[in-house]
């Protein structure tokens, strides 16, 4: 993934209240102890308490305790060797970079998520990525439900140097989708961001418009949207997932934004979105500037998260 840089000091800037947090929880639990039953109860809670999720959290333990029993993993060091690269393991090599449309015509980005979830910031942050990259960019102002949702794009866009498509207040959503989708194609632009509203009249509404959005894009423009990037709010751990899912249950997500890791102690919910939603996670926020992103590398994420 050329197009976003990734720097280790960035995201274990990132993650410092993490590391500080519910991981130096973890470390300090092991580090220079013998393994015992009472350690691996106390490690567990702790893991649970990093938002790695329940499920993952006993599985991990089970698998320690195992090699404890075996006598294979003596020492809480060589227990915490092991949970990194049991959590290392978890990630297979799987595609995590942006997907552009083959040939021809703009690559289509639909960007949801719950209010406040971080999708005008993210959207942002993808932006100028691209635009360092040499690419061009189009956004799309789909959350016509507030006012203030159209001006927010607009700052971004006139700072990251972009032009919006909007509509009018309260007006059809699909139809600004429609017209971008039409502005994309005639100007010739690399990407369409398209962004849509976190909250709506009822969660139904919400879905019956993301899903409107989708075909009228996928009508003029084949093989749109190329990705469809679900943000979540680390901040909000187990809920934020619940949230997710009735996303991921109502339309196809490619890959997950993780935004506001650098707002919680808890960065093990990337492990825990893992376990709930088994979808890539492609980029991790880690503050409120368009620089603020990094794509998502398992193996750097965990030396990241377990750094002193
Ligand atoms: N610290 C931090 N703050 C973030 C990050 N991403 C977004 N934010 C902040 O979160 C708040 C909400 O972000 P928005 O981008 O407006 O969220 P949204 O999903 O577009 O919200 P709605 O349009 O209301 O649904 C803002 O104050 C952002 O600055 C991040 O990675 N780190
Ligand atoms: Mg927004």
């Amino acid at each position: 993934m050329s197009l976003f840089k990734s720097a280790i000091n960035k995201l274990k800037q990132g993650l410092a209240k993490t590391r500080s947090g519910s991981a130096a929880t973890v470390r300090t639990i092991l580090t220079g102890k013998k393994l015992s039953p009472q350690l691996l109860k106390d490690l567990e809670r702790a893991m649970i308490q990093a938002d790695i999720g329940i499920k993952t959290a006993v599985e991990i333990r089970k698998d320690i305790q195992a090699g404890f029993e075996r006598g294979e993993i003596e020492s809480g060091d060589q227990a915490l060797a092991f949970l990194k690269d049991q959590l290392r393991a978890y990630y297979p090599e799987t595609d995590r970079s942006l997907h552009f449309a083959r040939g021809e015509g703009p690559t289509v980005i639909l960007v949801a998520g719950i209010n406040g979830a971080g999708k005008t910031t993210s959207i942002a942050k993808i932006t100028k990525s691209l635009r360092d990259d040499g690419k061009s960019v189009l956004l799309a102002a789909c959350d016509t439900f507030r006012a203030a949702a159209v001006e927010q794009l607009e700052v971004w866009s006139e700072r990251l140097g972009v032009q919006v498509i909007k509509g009018q207040q309260g007006g059809d959503p699909a139809a600004v989708a429609f017209d971008a989708a039409q502005a994309a194609v005639a100007r010739g632009v690399d990407v369409l961001v398209l962004d849509t509203a976190g909250r709506l009249h009822t969660q139904d509404h919400l879905m019956r418009q993301l899903t409107k959005i989708r075909s009228v894009v996928a009508k003029q423009i084949p093989g749109a949207p190329h990705e469809v990037i679900l943000v979540i709010d680390a901040t909000t751990g187990q809920n934020g997932i619940n949230q997710a899912k009735v996303f991921t249950e109502a339309t196809d997500v490619t890959g997950i934004f993780l935004s506001k890791l650098d707002g919680t102690a808890r960065g093990g919910i990337v492990i825990a979105i893992r376990e709930a939603l088994n979808l890539p996670v492609k980029f991790i926020g880690v503050g409120e500037t368009p620089d603020d992103v990094e794509p998502f590398d398992p193996a750097k994420f965990v030396d990241a998260m377990f750094a002193e």
